[in-house]
């Protein structure tokens, strides 16, 4: 398959950006990240990064959870990069797809984004509202570009700026761009149990945080957008095919959007779903109890 043909079938597929890269030996502060290319693929000759891009939402004023639309585009995005990878297999290639180097350094190093104090990469033309995949091939294809610089290009706009250091919830973004990740609301929601200090900052958040997305001046090129809504009610029943077609498996977790729909029914002050509570509370999972039961007092002592 030539070049062409690969970029046309990924636009088709919903990506709106492709680039063909030499792999390189990245190093990451993140242990689970691939910072060596060549133990995944030997023979490895392209890295192939494919950006679908999300339409940013704030948490709406309305009585039920919802969950960053960046979560519906990264499933399809994965989806997607494995039919594409399936692809250049037929052709008999070697393709891995999903493959988690750390990419932010990827676009940042070879000159296809800049880092932004909120730590997201913005592309030209696309904004940093995006989800990125990682195809390793052995295929060859015309790069896009074959220089790499170690280091972080920052954008410029952001000397001036801040608007996400002063939007940012819990105040977990840093003066110098960097994430504190113990307070950023999408690490702390899938935390096993959500410290009561960042109950209320969580809003009506079940899954992801796109405040600092949302308010950045790099992300004007980009549509604005709605978040996903999910009923309460369905969640604190268990009720989650739907959303494991749309969010895919890994995210979809029954316990834990049970304990975190139970932290949005109080913050939401929804006493109707005292029952549904009231049964989790006898859940044989301990922490899915102590979660109904600090919803219940929650909606005693708060409404
Ligand atoms: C771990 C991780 C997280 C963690 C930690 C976040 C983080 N900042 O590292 C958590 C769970 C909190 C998280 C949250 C989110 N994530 Co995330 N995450 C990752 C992952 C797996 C690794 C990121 C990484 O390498 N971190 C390591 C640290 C050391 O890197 P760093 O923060 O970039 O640190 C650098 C900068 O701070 C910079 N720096 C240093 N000094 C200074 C000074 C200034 C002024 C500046 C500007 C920068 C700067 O240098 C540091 C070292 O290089 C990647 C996937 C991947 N395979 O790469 C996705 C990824 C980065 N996440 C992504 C997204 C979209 C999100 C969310 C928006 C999801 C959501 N809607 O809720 C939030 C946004 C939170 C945020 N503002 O970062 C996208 C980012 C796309 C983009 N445009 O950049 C990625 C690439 C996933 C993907 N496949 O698309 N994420
Ligand atoms: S909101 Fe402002 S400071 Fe924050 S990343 Fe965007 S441009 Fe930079
Ligand atoms: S994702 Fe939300 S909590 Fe995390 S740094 Fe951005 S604004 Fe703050």
């Amino acid at each position: 398959m030539d070049r062409l043909s690969f970029e046309k079938g990924a636009l088709e597929r919903g990506f709106c950006r492709v680039f063909f890269l030499p792999p390189v030996r990245v190093p990451s502060s993140i242990p689970s990240l691939v910072t060596d290319p060549y133990t995944v693929l030997e023979d490895a000759k392209t890295v192939i990064l494919l950006i679908m891009a999300y339409a940013a939402g704030q948490p709406c004023g309305h009585k039920e959870g919802v969950i960053s639309s960046y979560y519906p585009a990264s499933n399809r995005a994965f989806k997607e990069a494995r039919a594409l990878a399936d692809e250049l297999r037929g052709e008999g290639c070697q393709a891995i797809s999903n493959v988690q180097i750390p990419l932010k350094k990827y676009l940042c190093g070879y000159g296809l984004g800049s880092f932004g104090r909120n730590s997201l990469i913005a592309v030209d033309g696309v904004g940093s509202a995006f989800h990125v995949q990682a195809i390793l091939t052995n295929a060859c294809f015309p790069y896009s570009t074959e220089s790499y610089h170690d280091g972080d290009r920052f954008s410029d706009i952001c000397a001036s700026c801040g608007l996400c250091v002063k939007a940012c919830p819990t105040g977990a973004i840093g003066k110098n761009g960097m994430i504190d990740v113990s307070r950023c609301l999408r690490s702390v929601s899938e935390q096993e149990i959500i410290p009561e200090e960042f109950e209320k900052a969580l809003e009506n958040r079940i899954l992801g945080c796109d405040v600092c997305q949302s308010v950045c001046p790099r992300n004007a090129v980009s549509p604005k957008g709605q978040n996903l809504t999910v009923p309460l009610k369905a969640l604190l029943n268990g009720e989650i095919e739907d959303l494991k077609a749309n969010i895919g498996t890994n995210y979809a977790r029954k316990r834990r959007l049970r304990k975190k729909a139970a932290v949005v029914a109080a913050n939401l002050g929804r006493r109707d779903l005292k029952p549904e509570l009231i049964l989790m509370s006898q859940s044989d999972d301990e922490n899915e109890r102590n979660a109904a039961l600090r919803a219940l007092q929650r909606l005693e002592d708060e409404t």
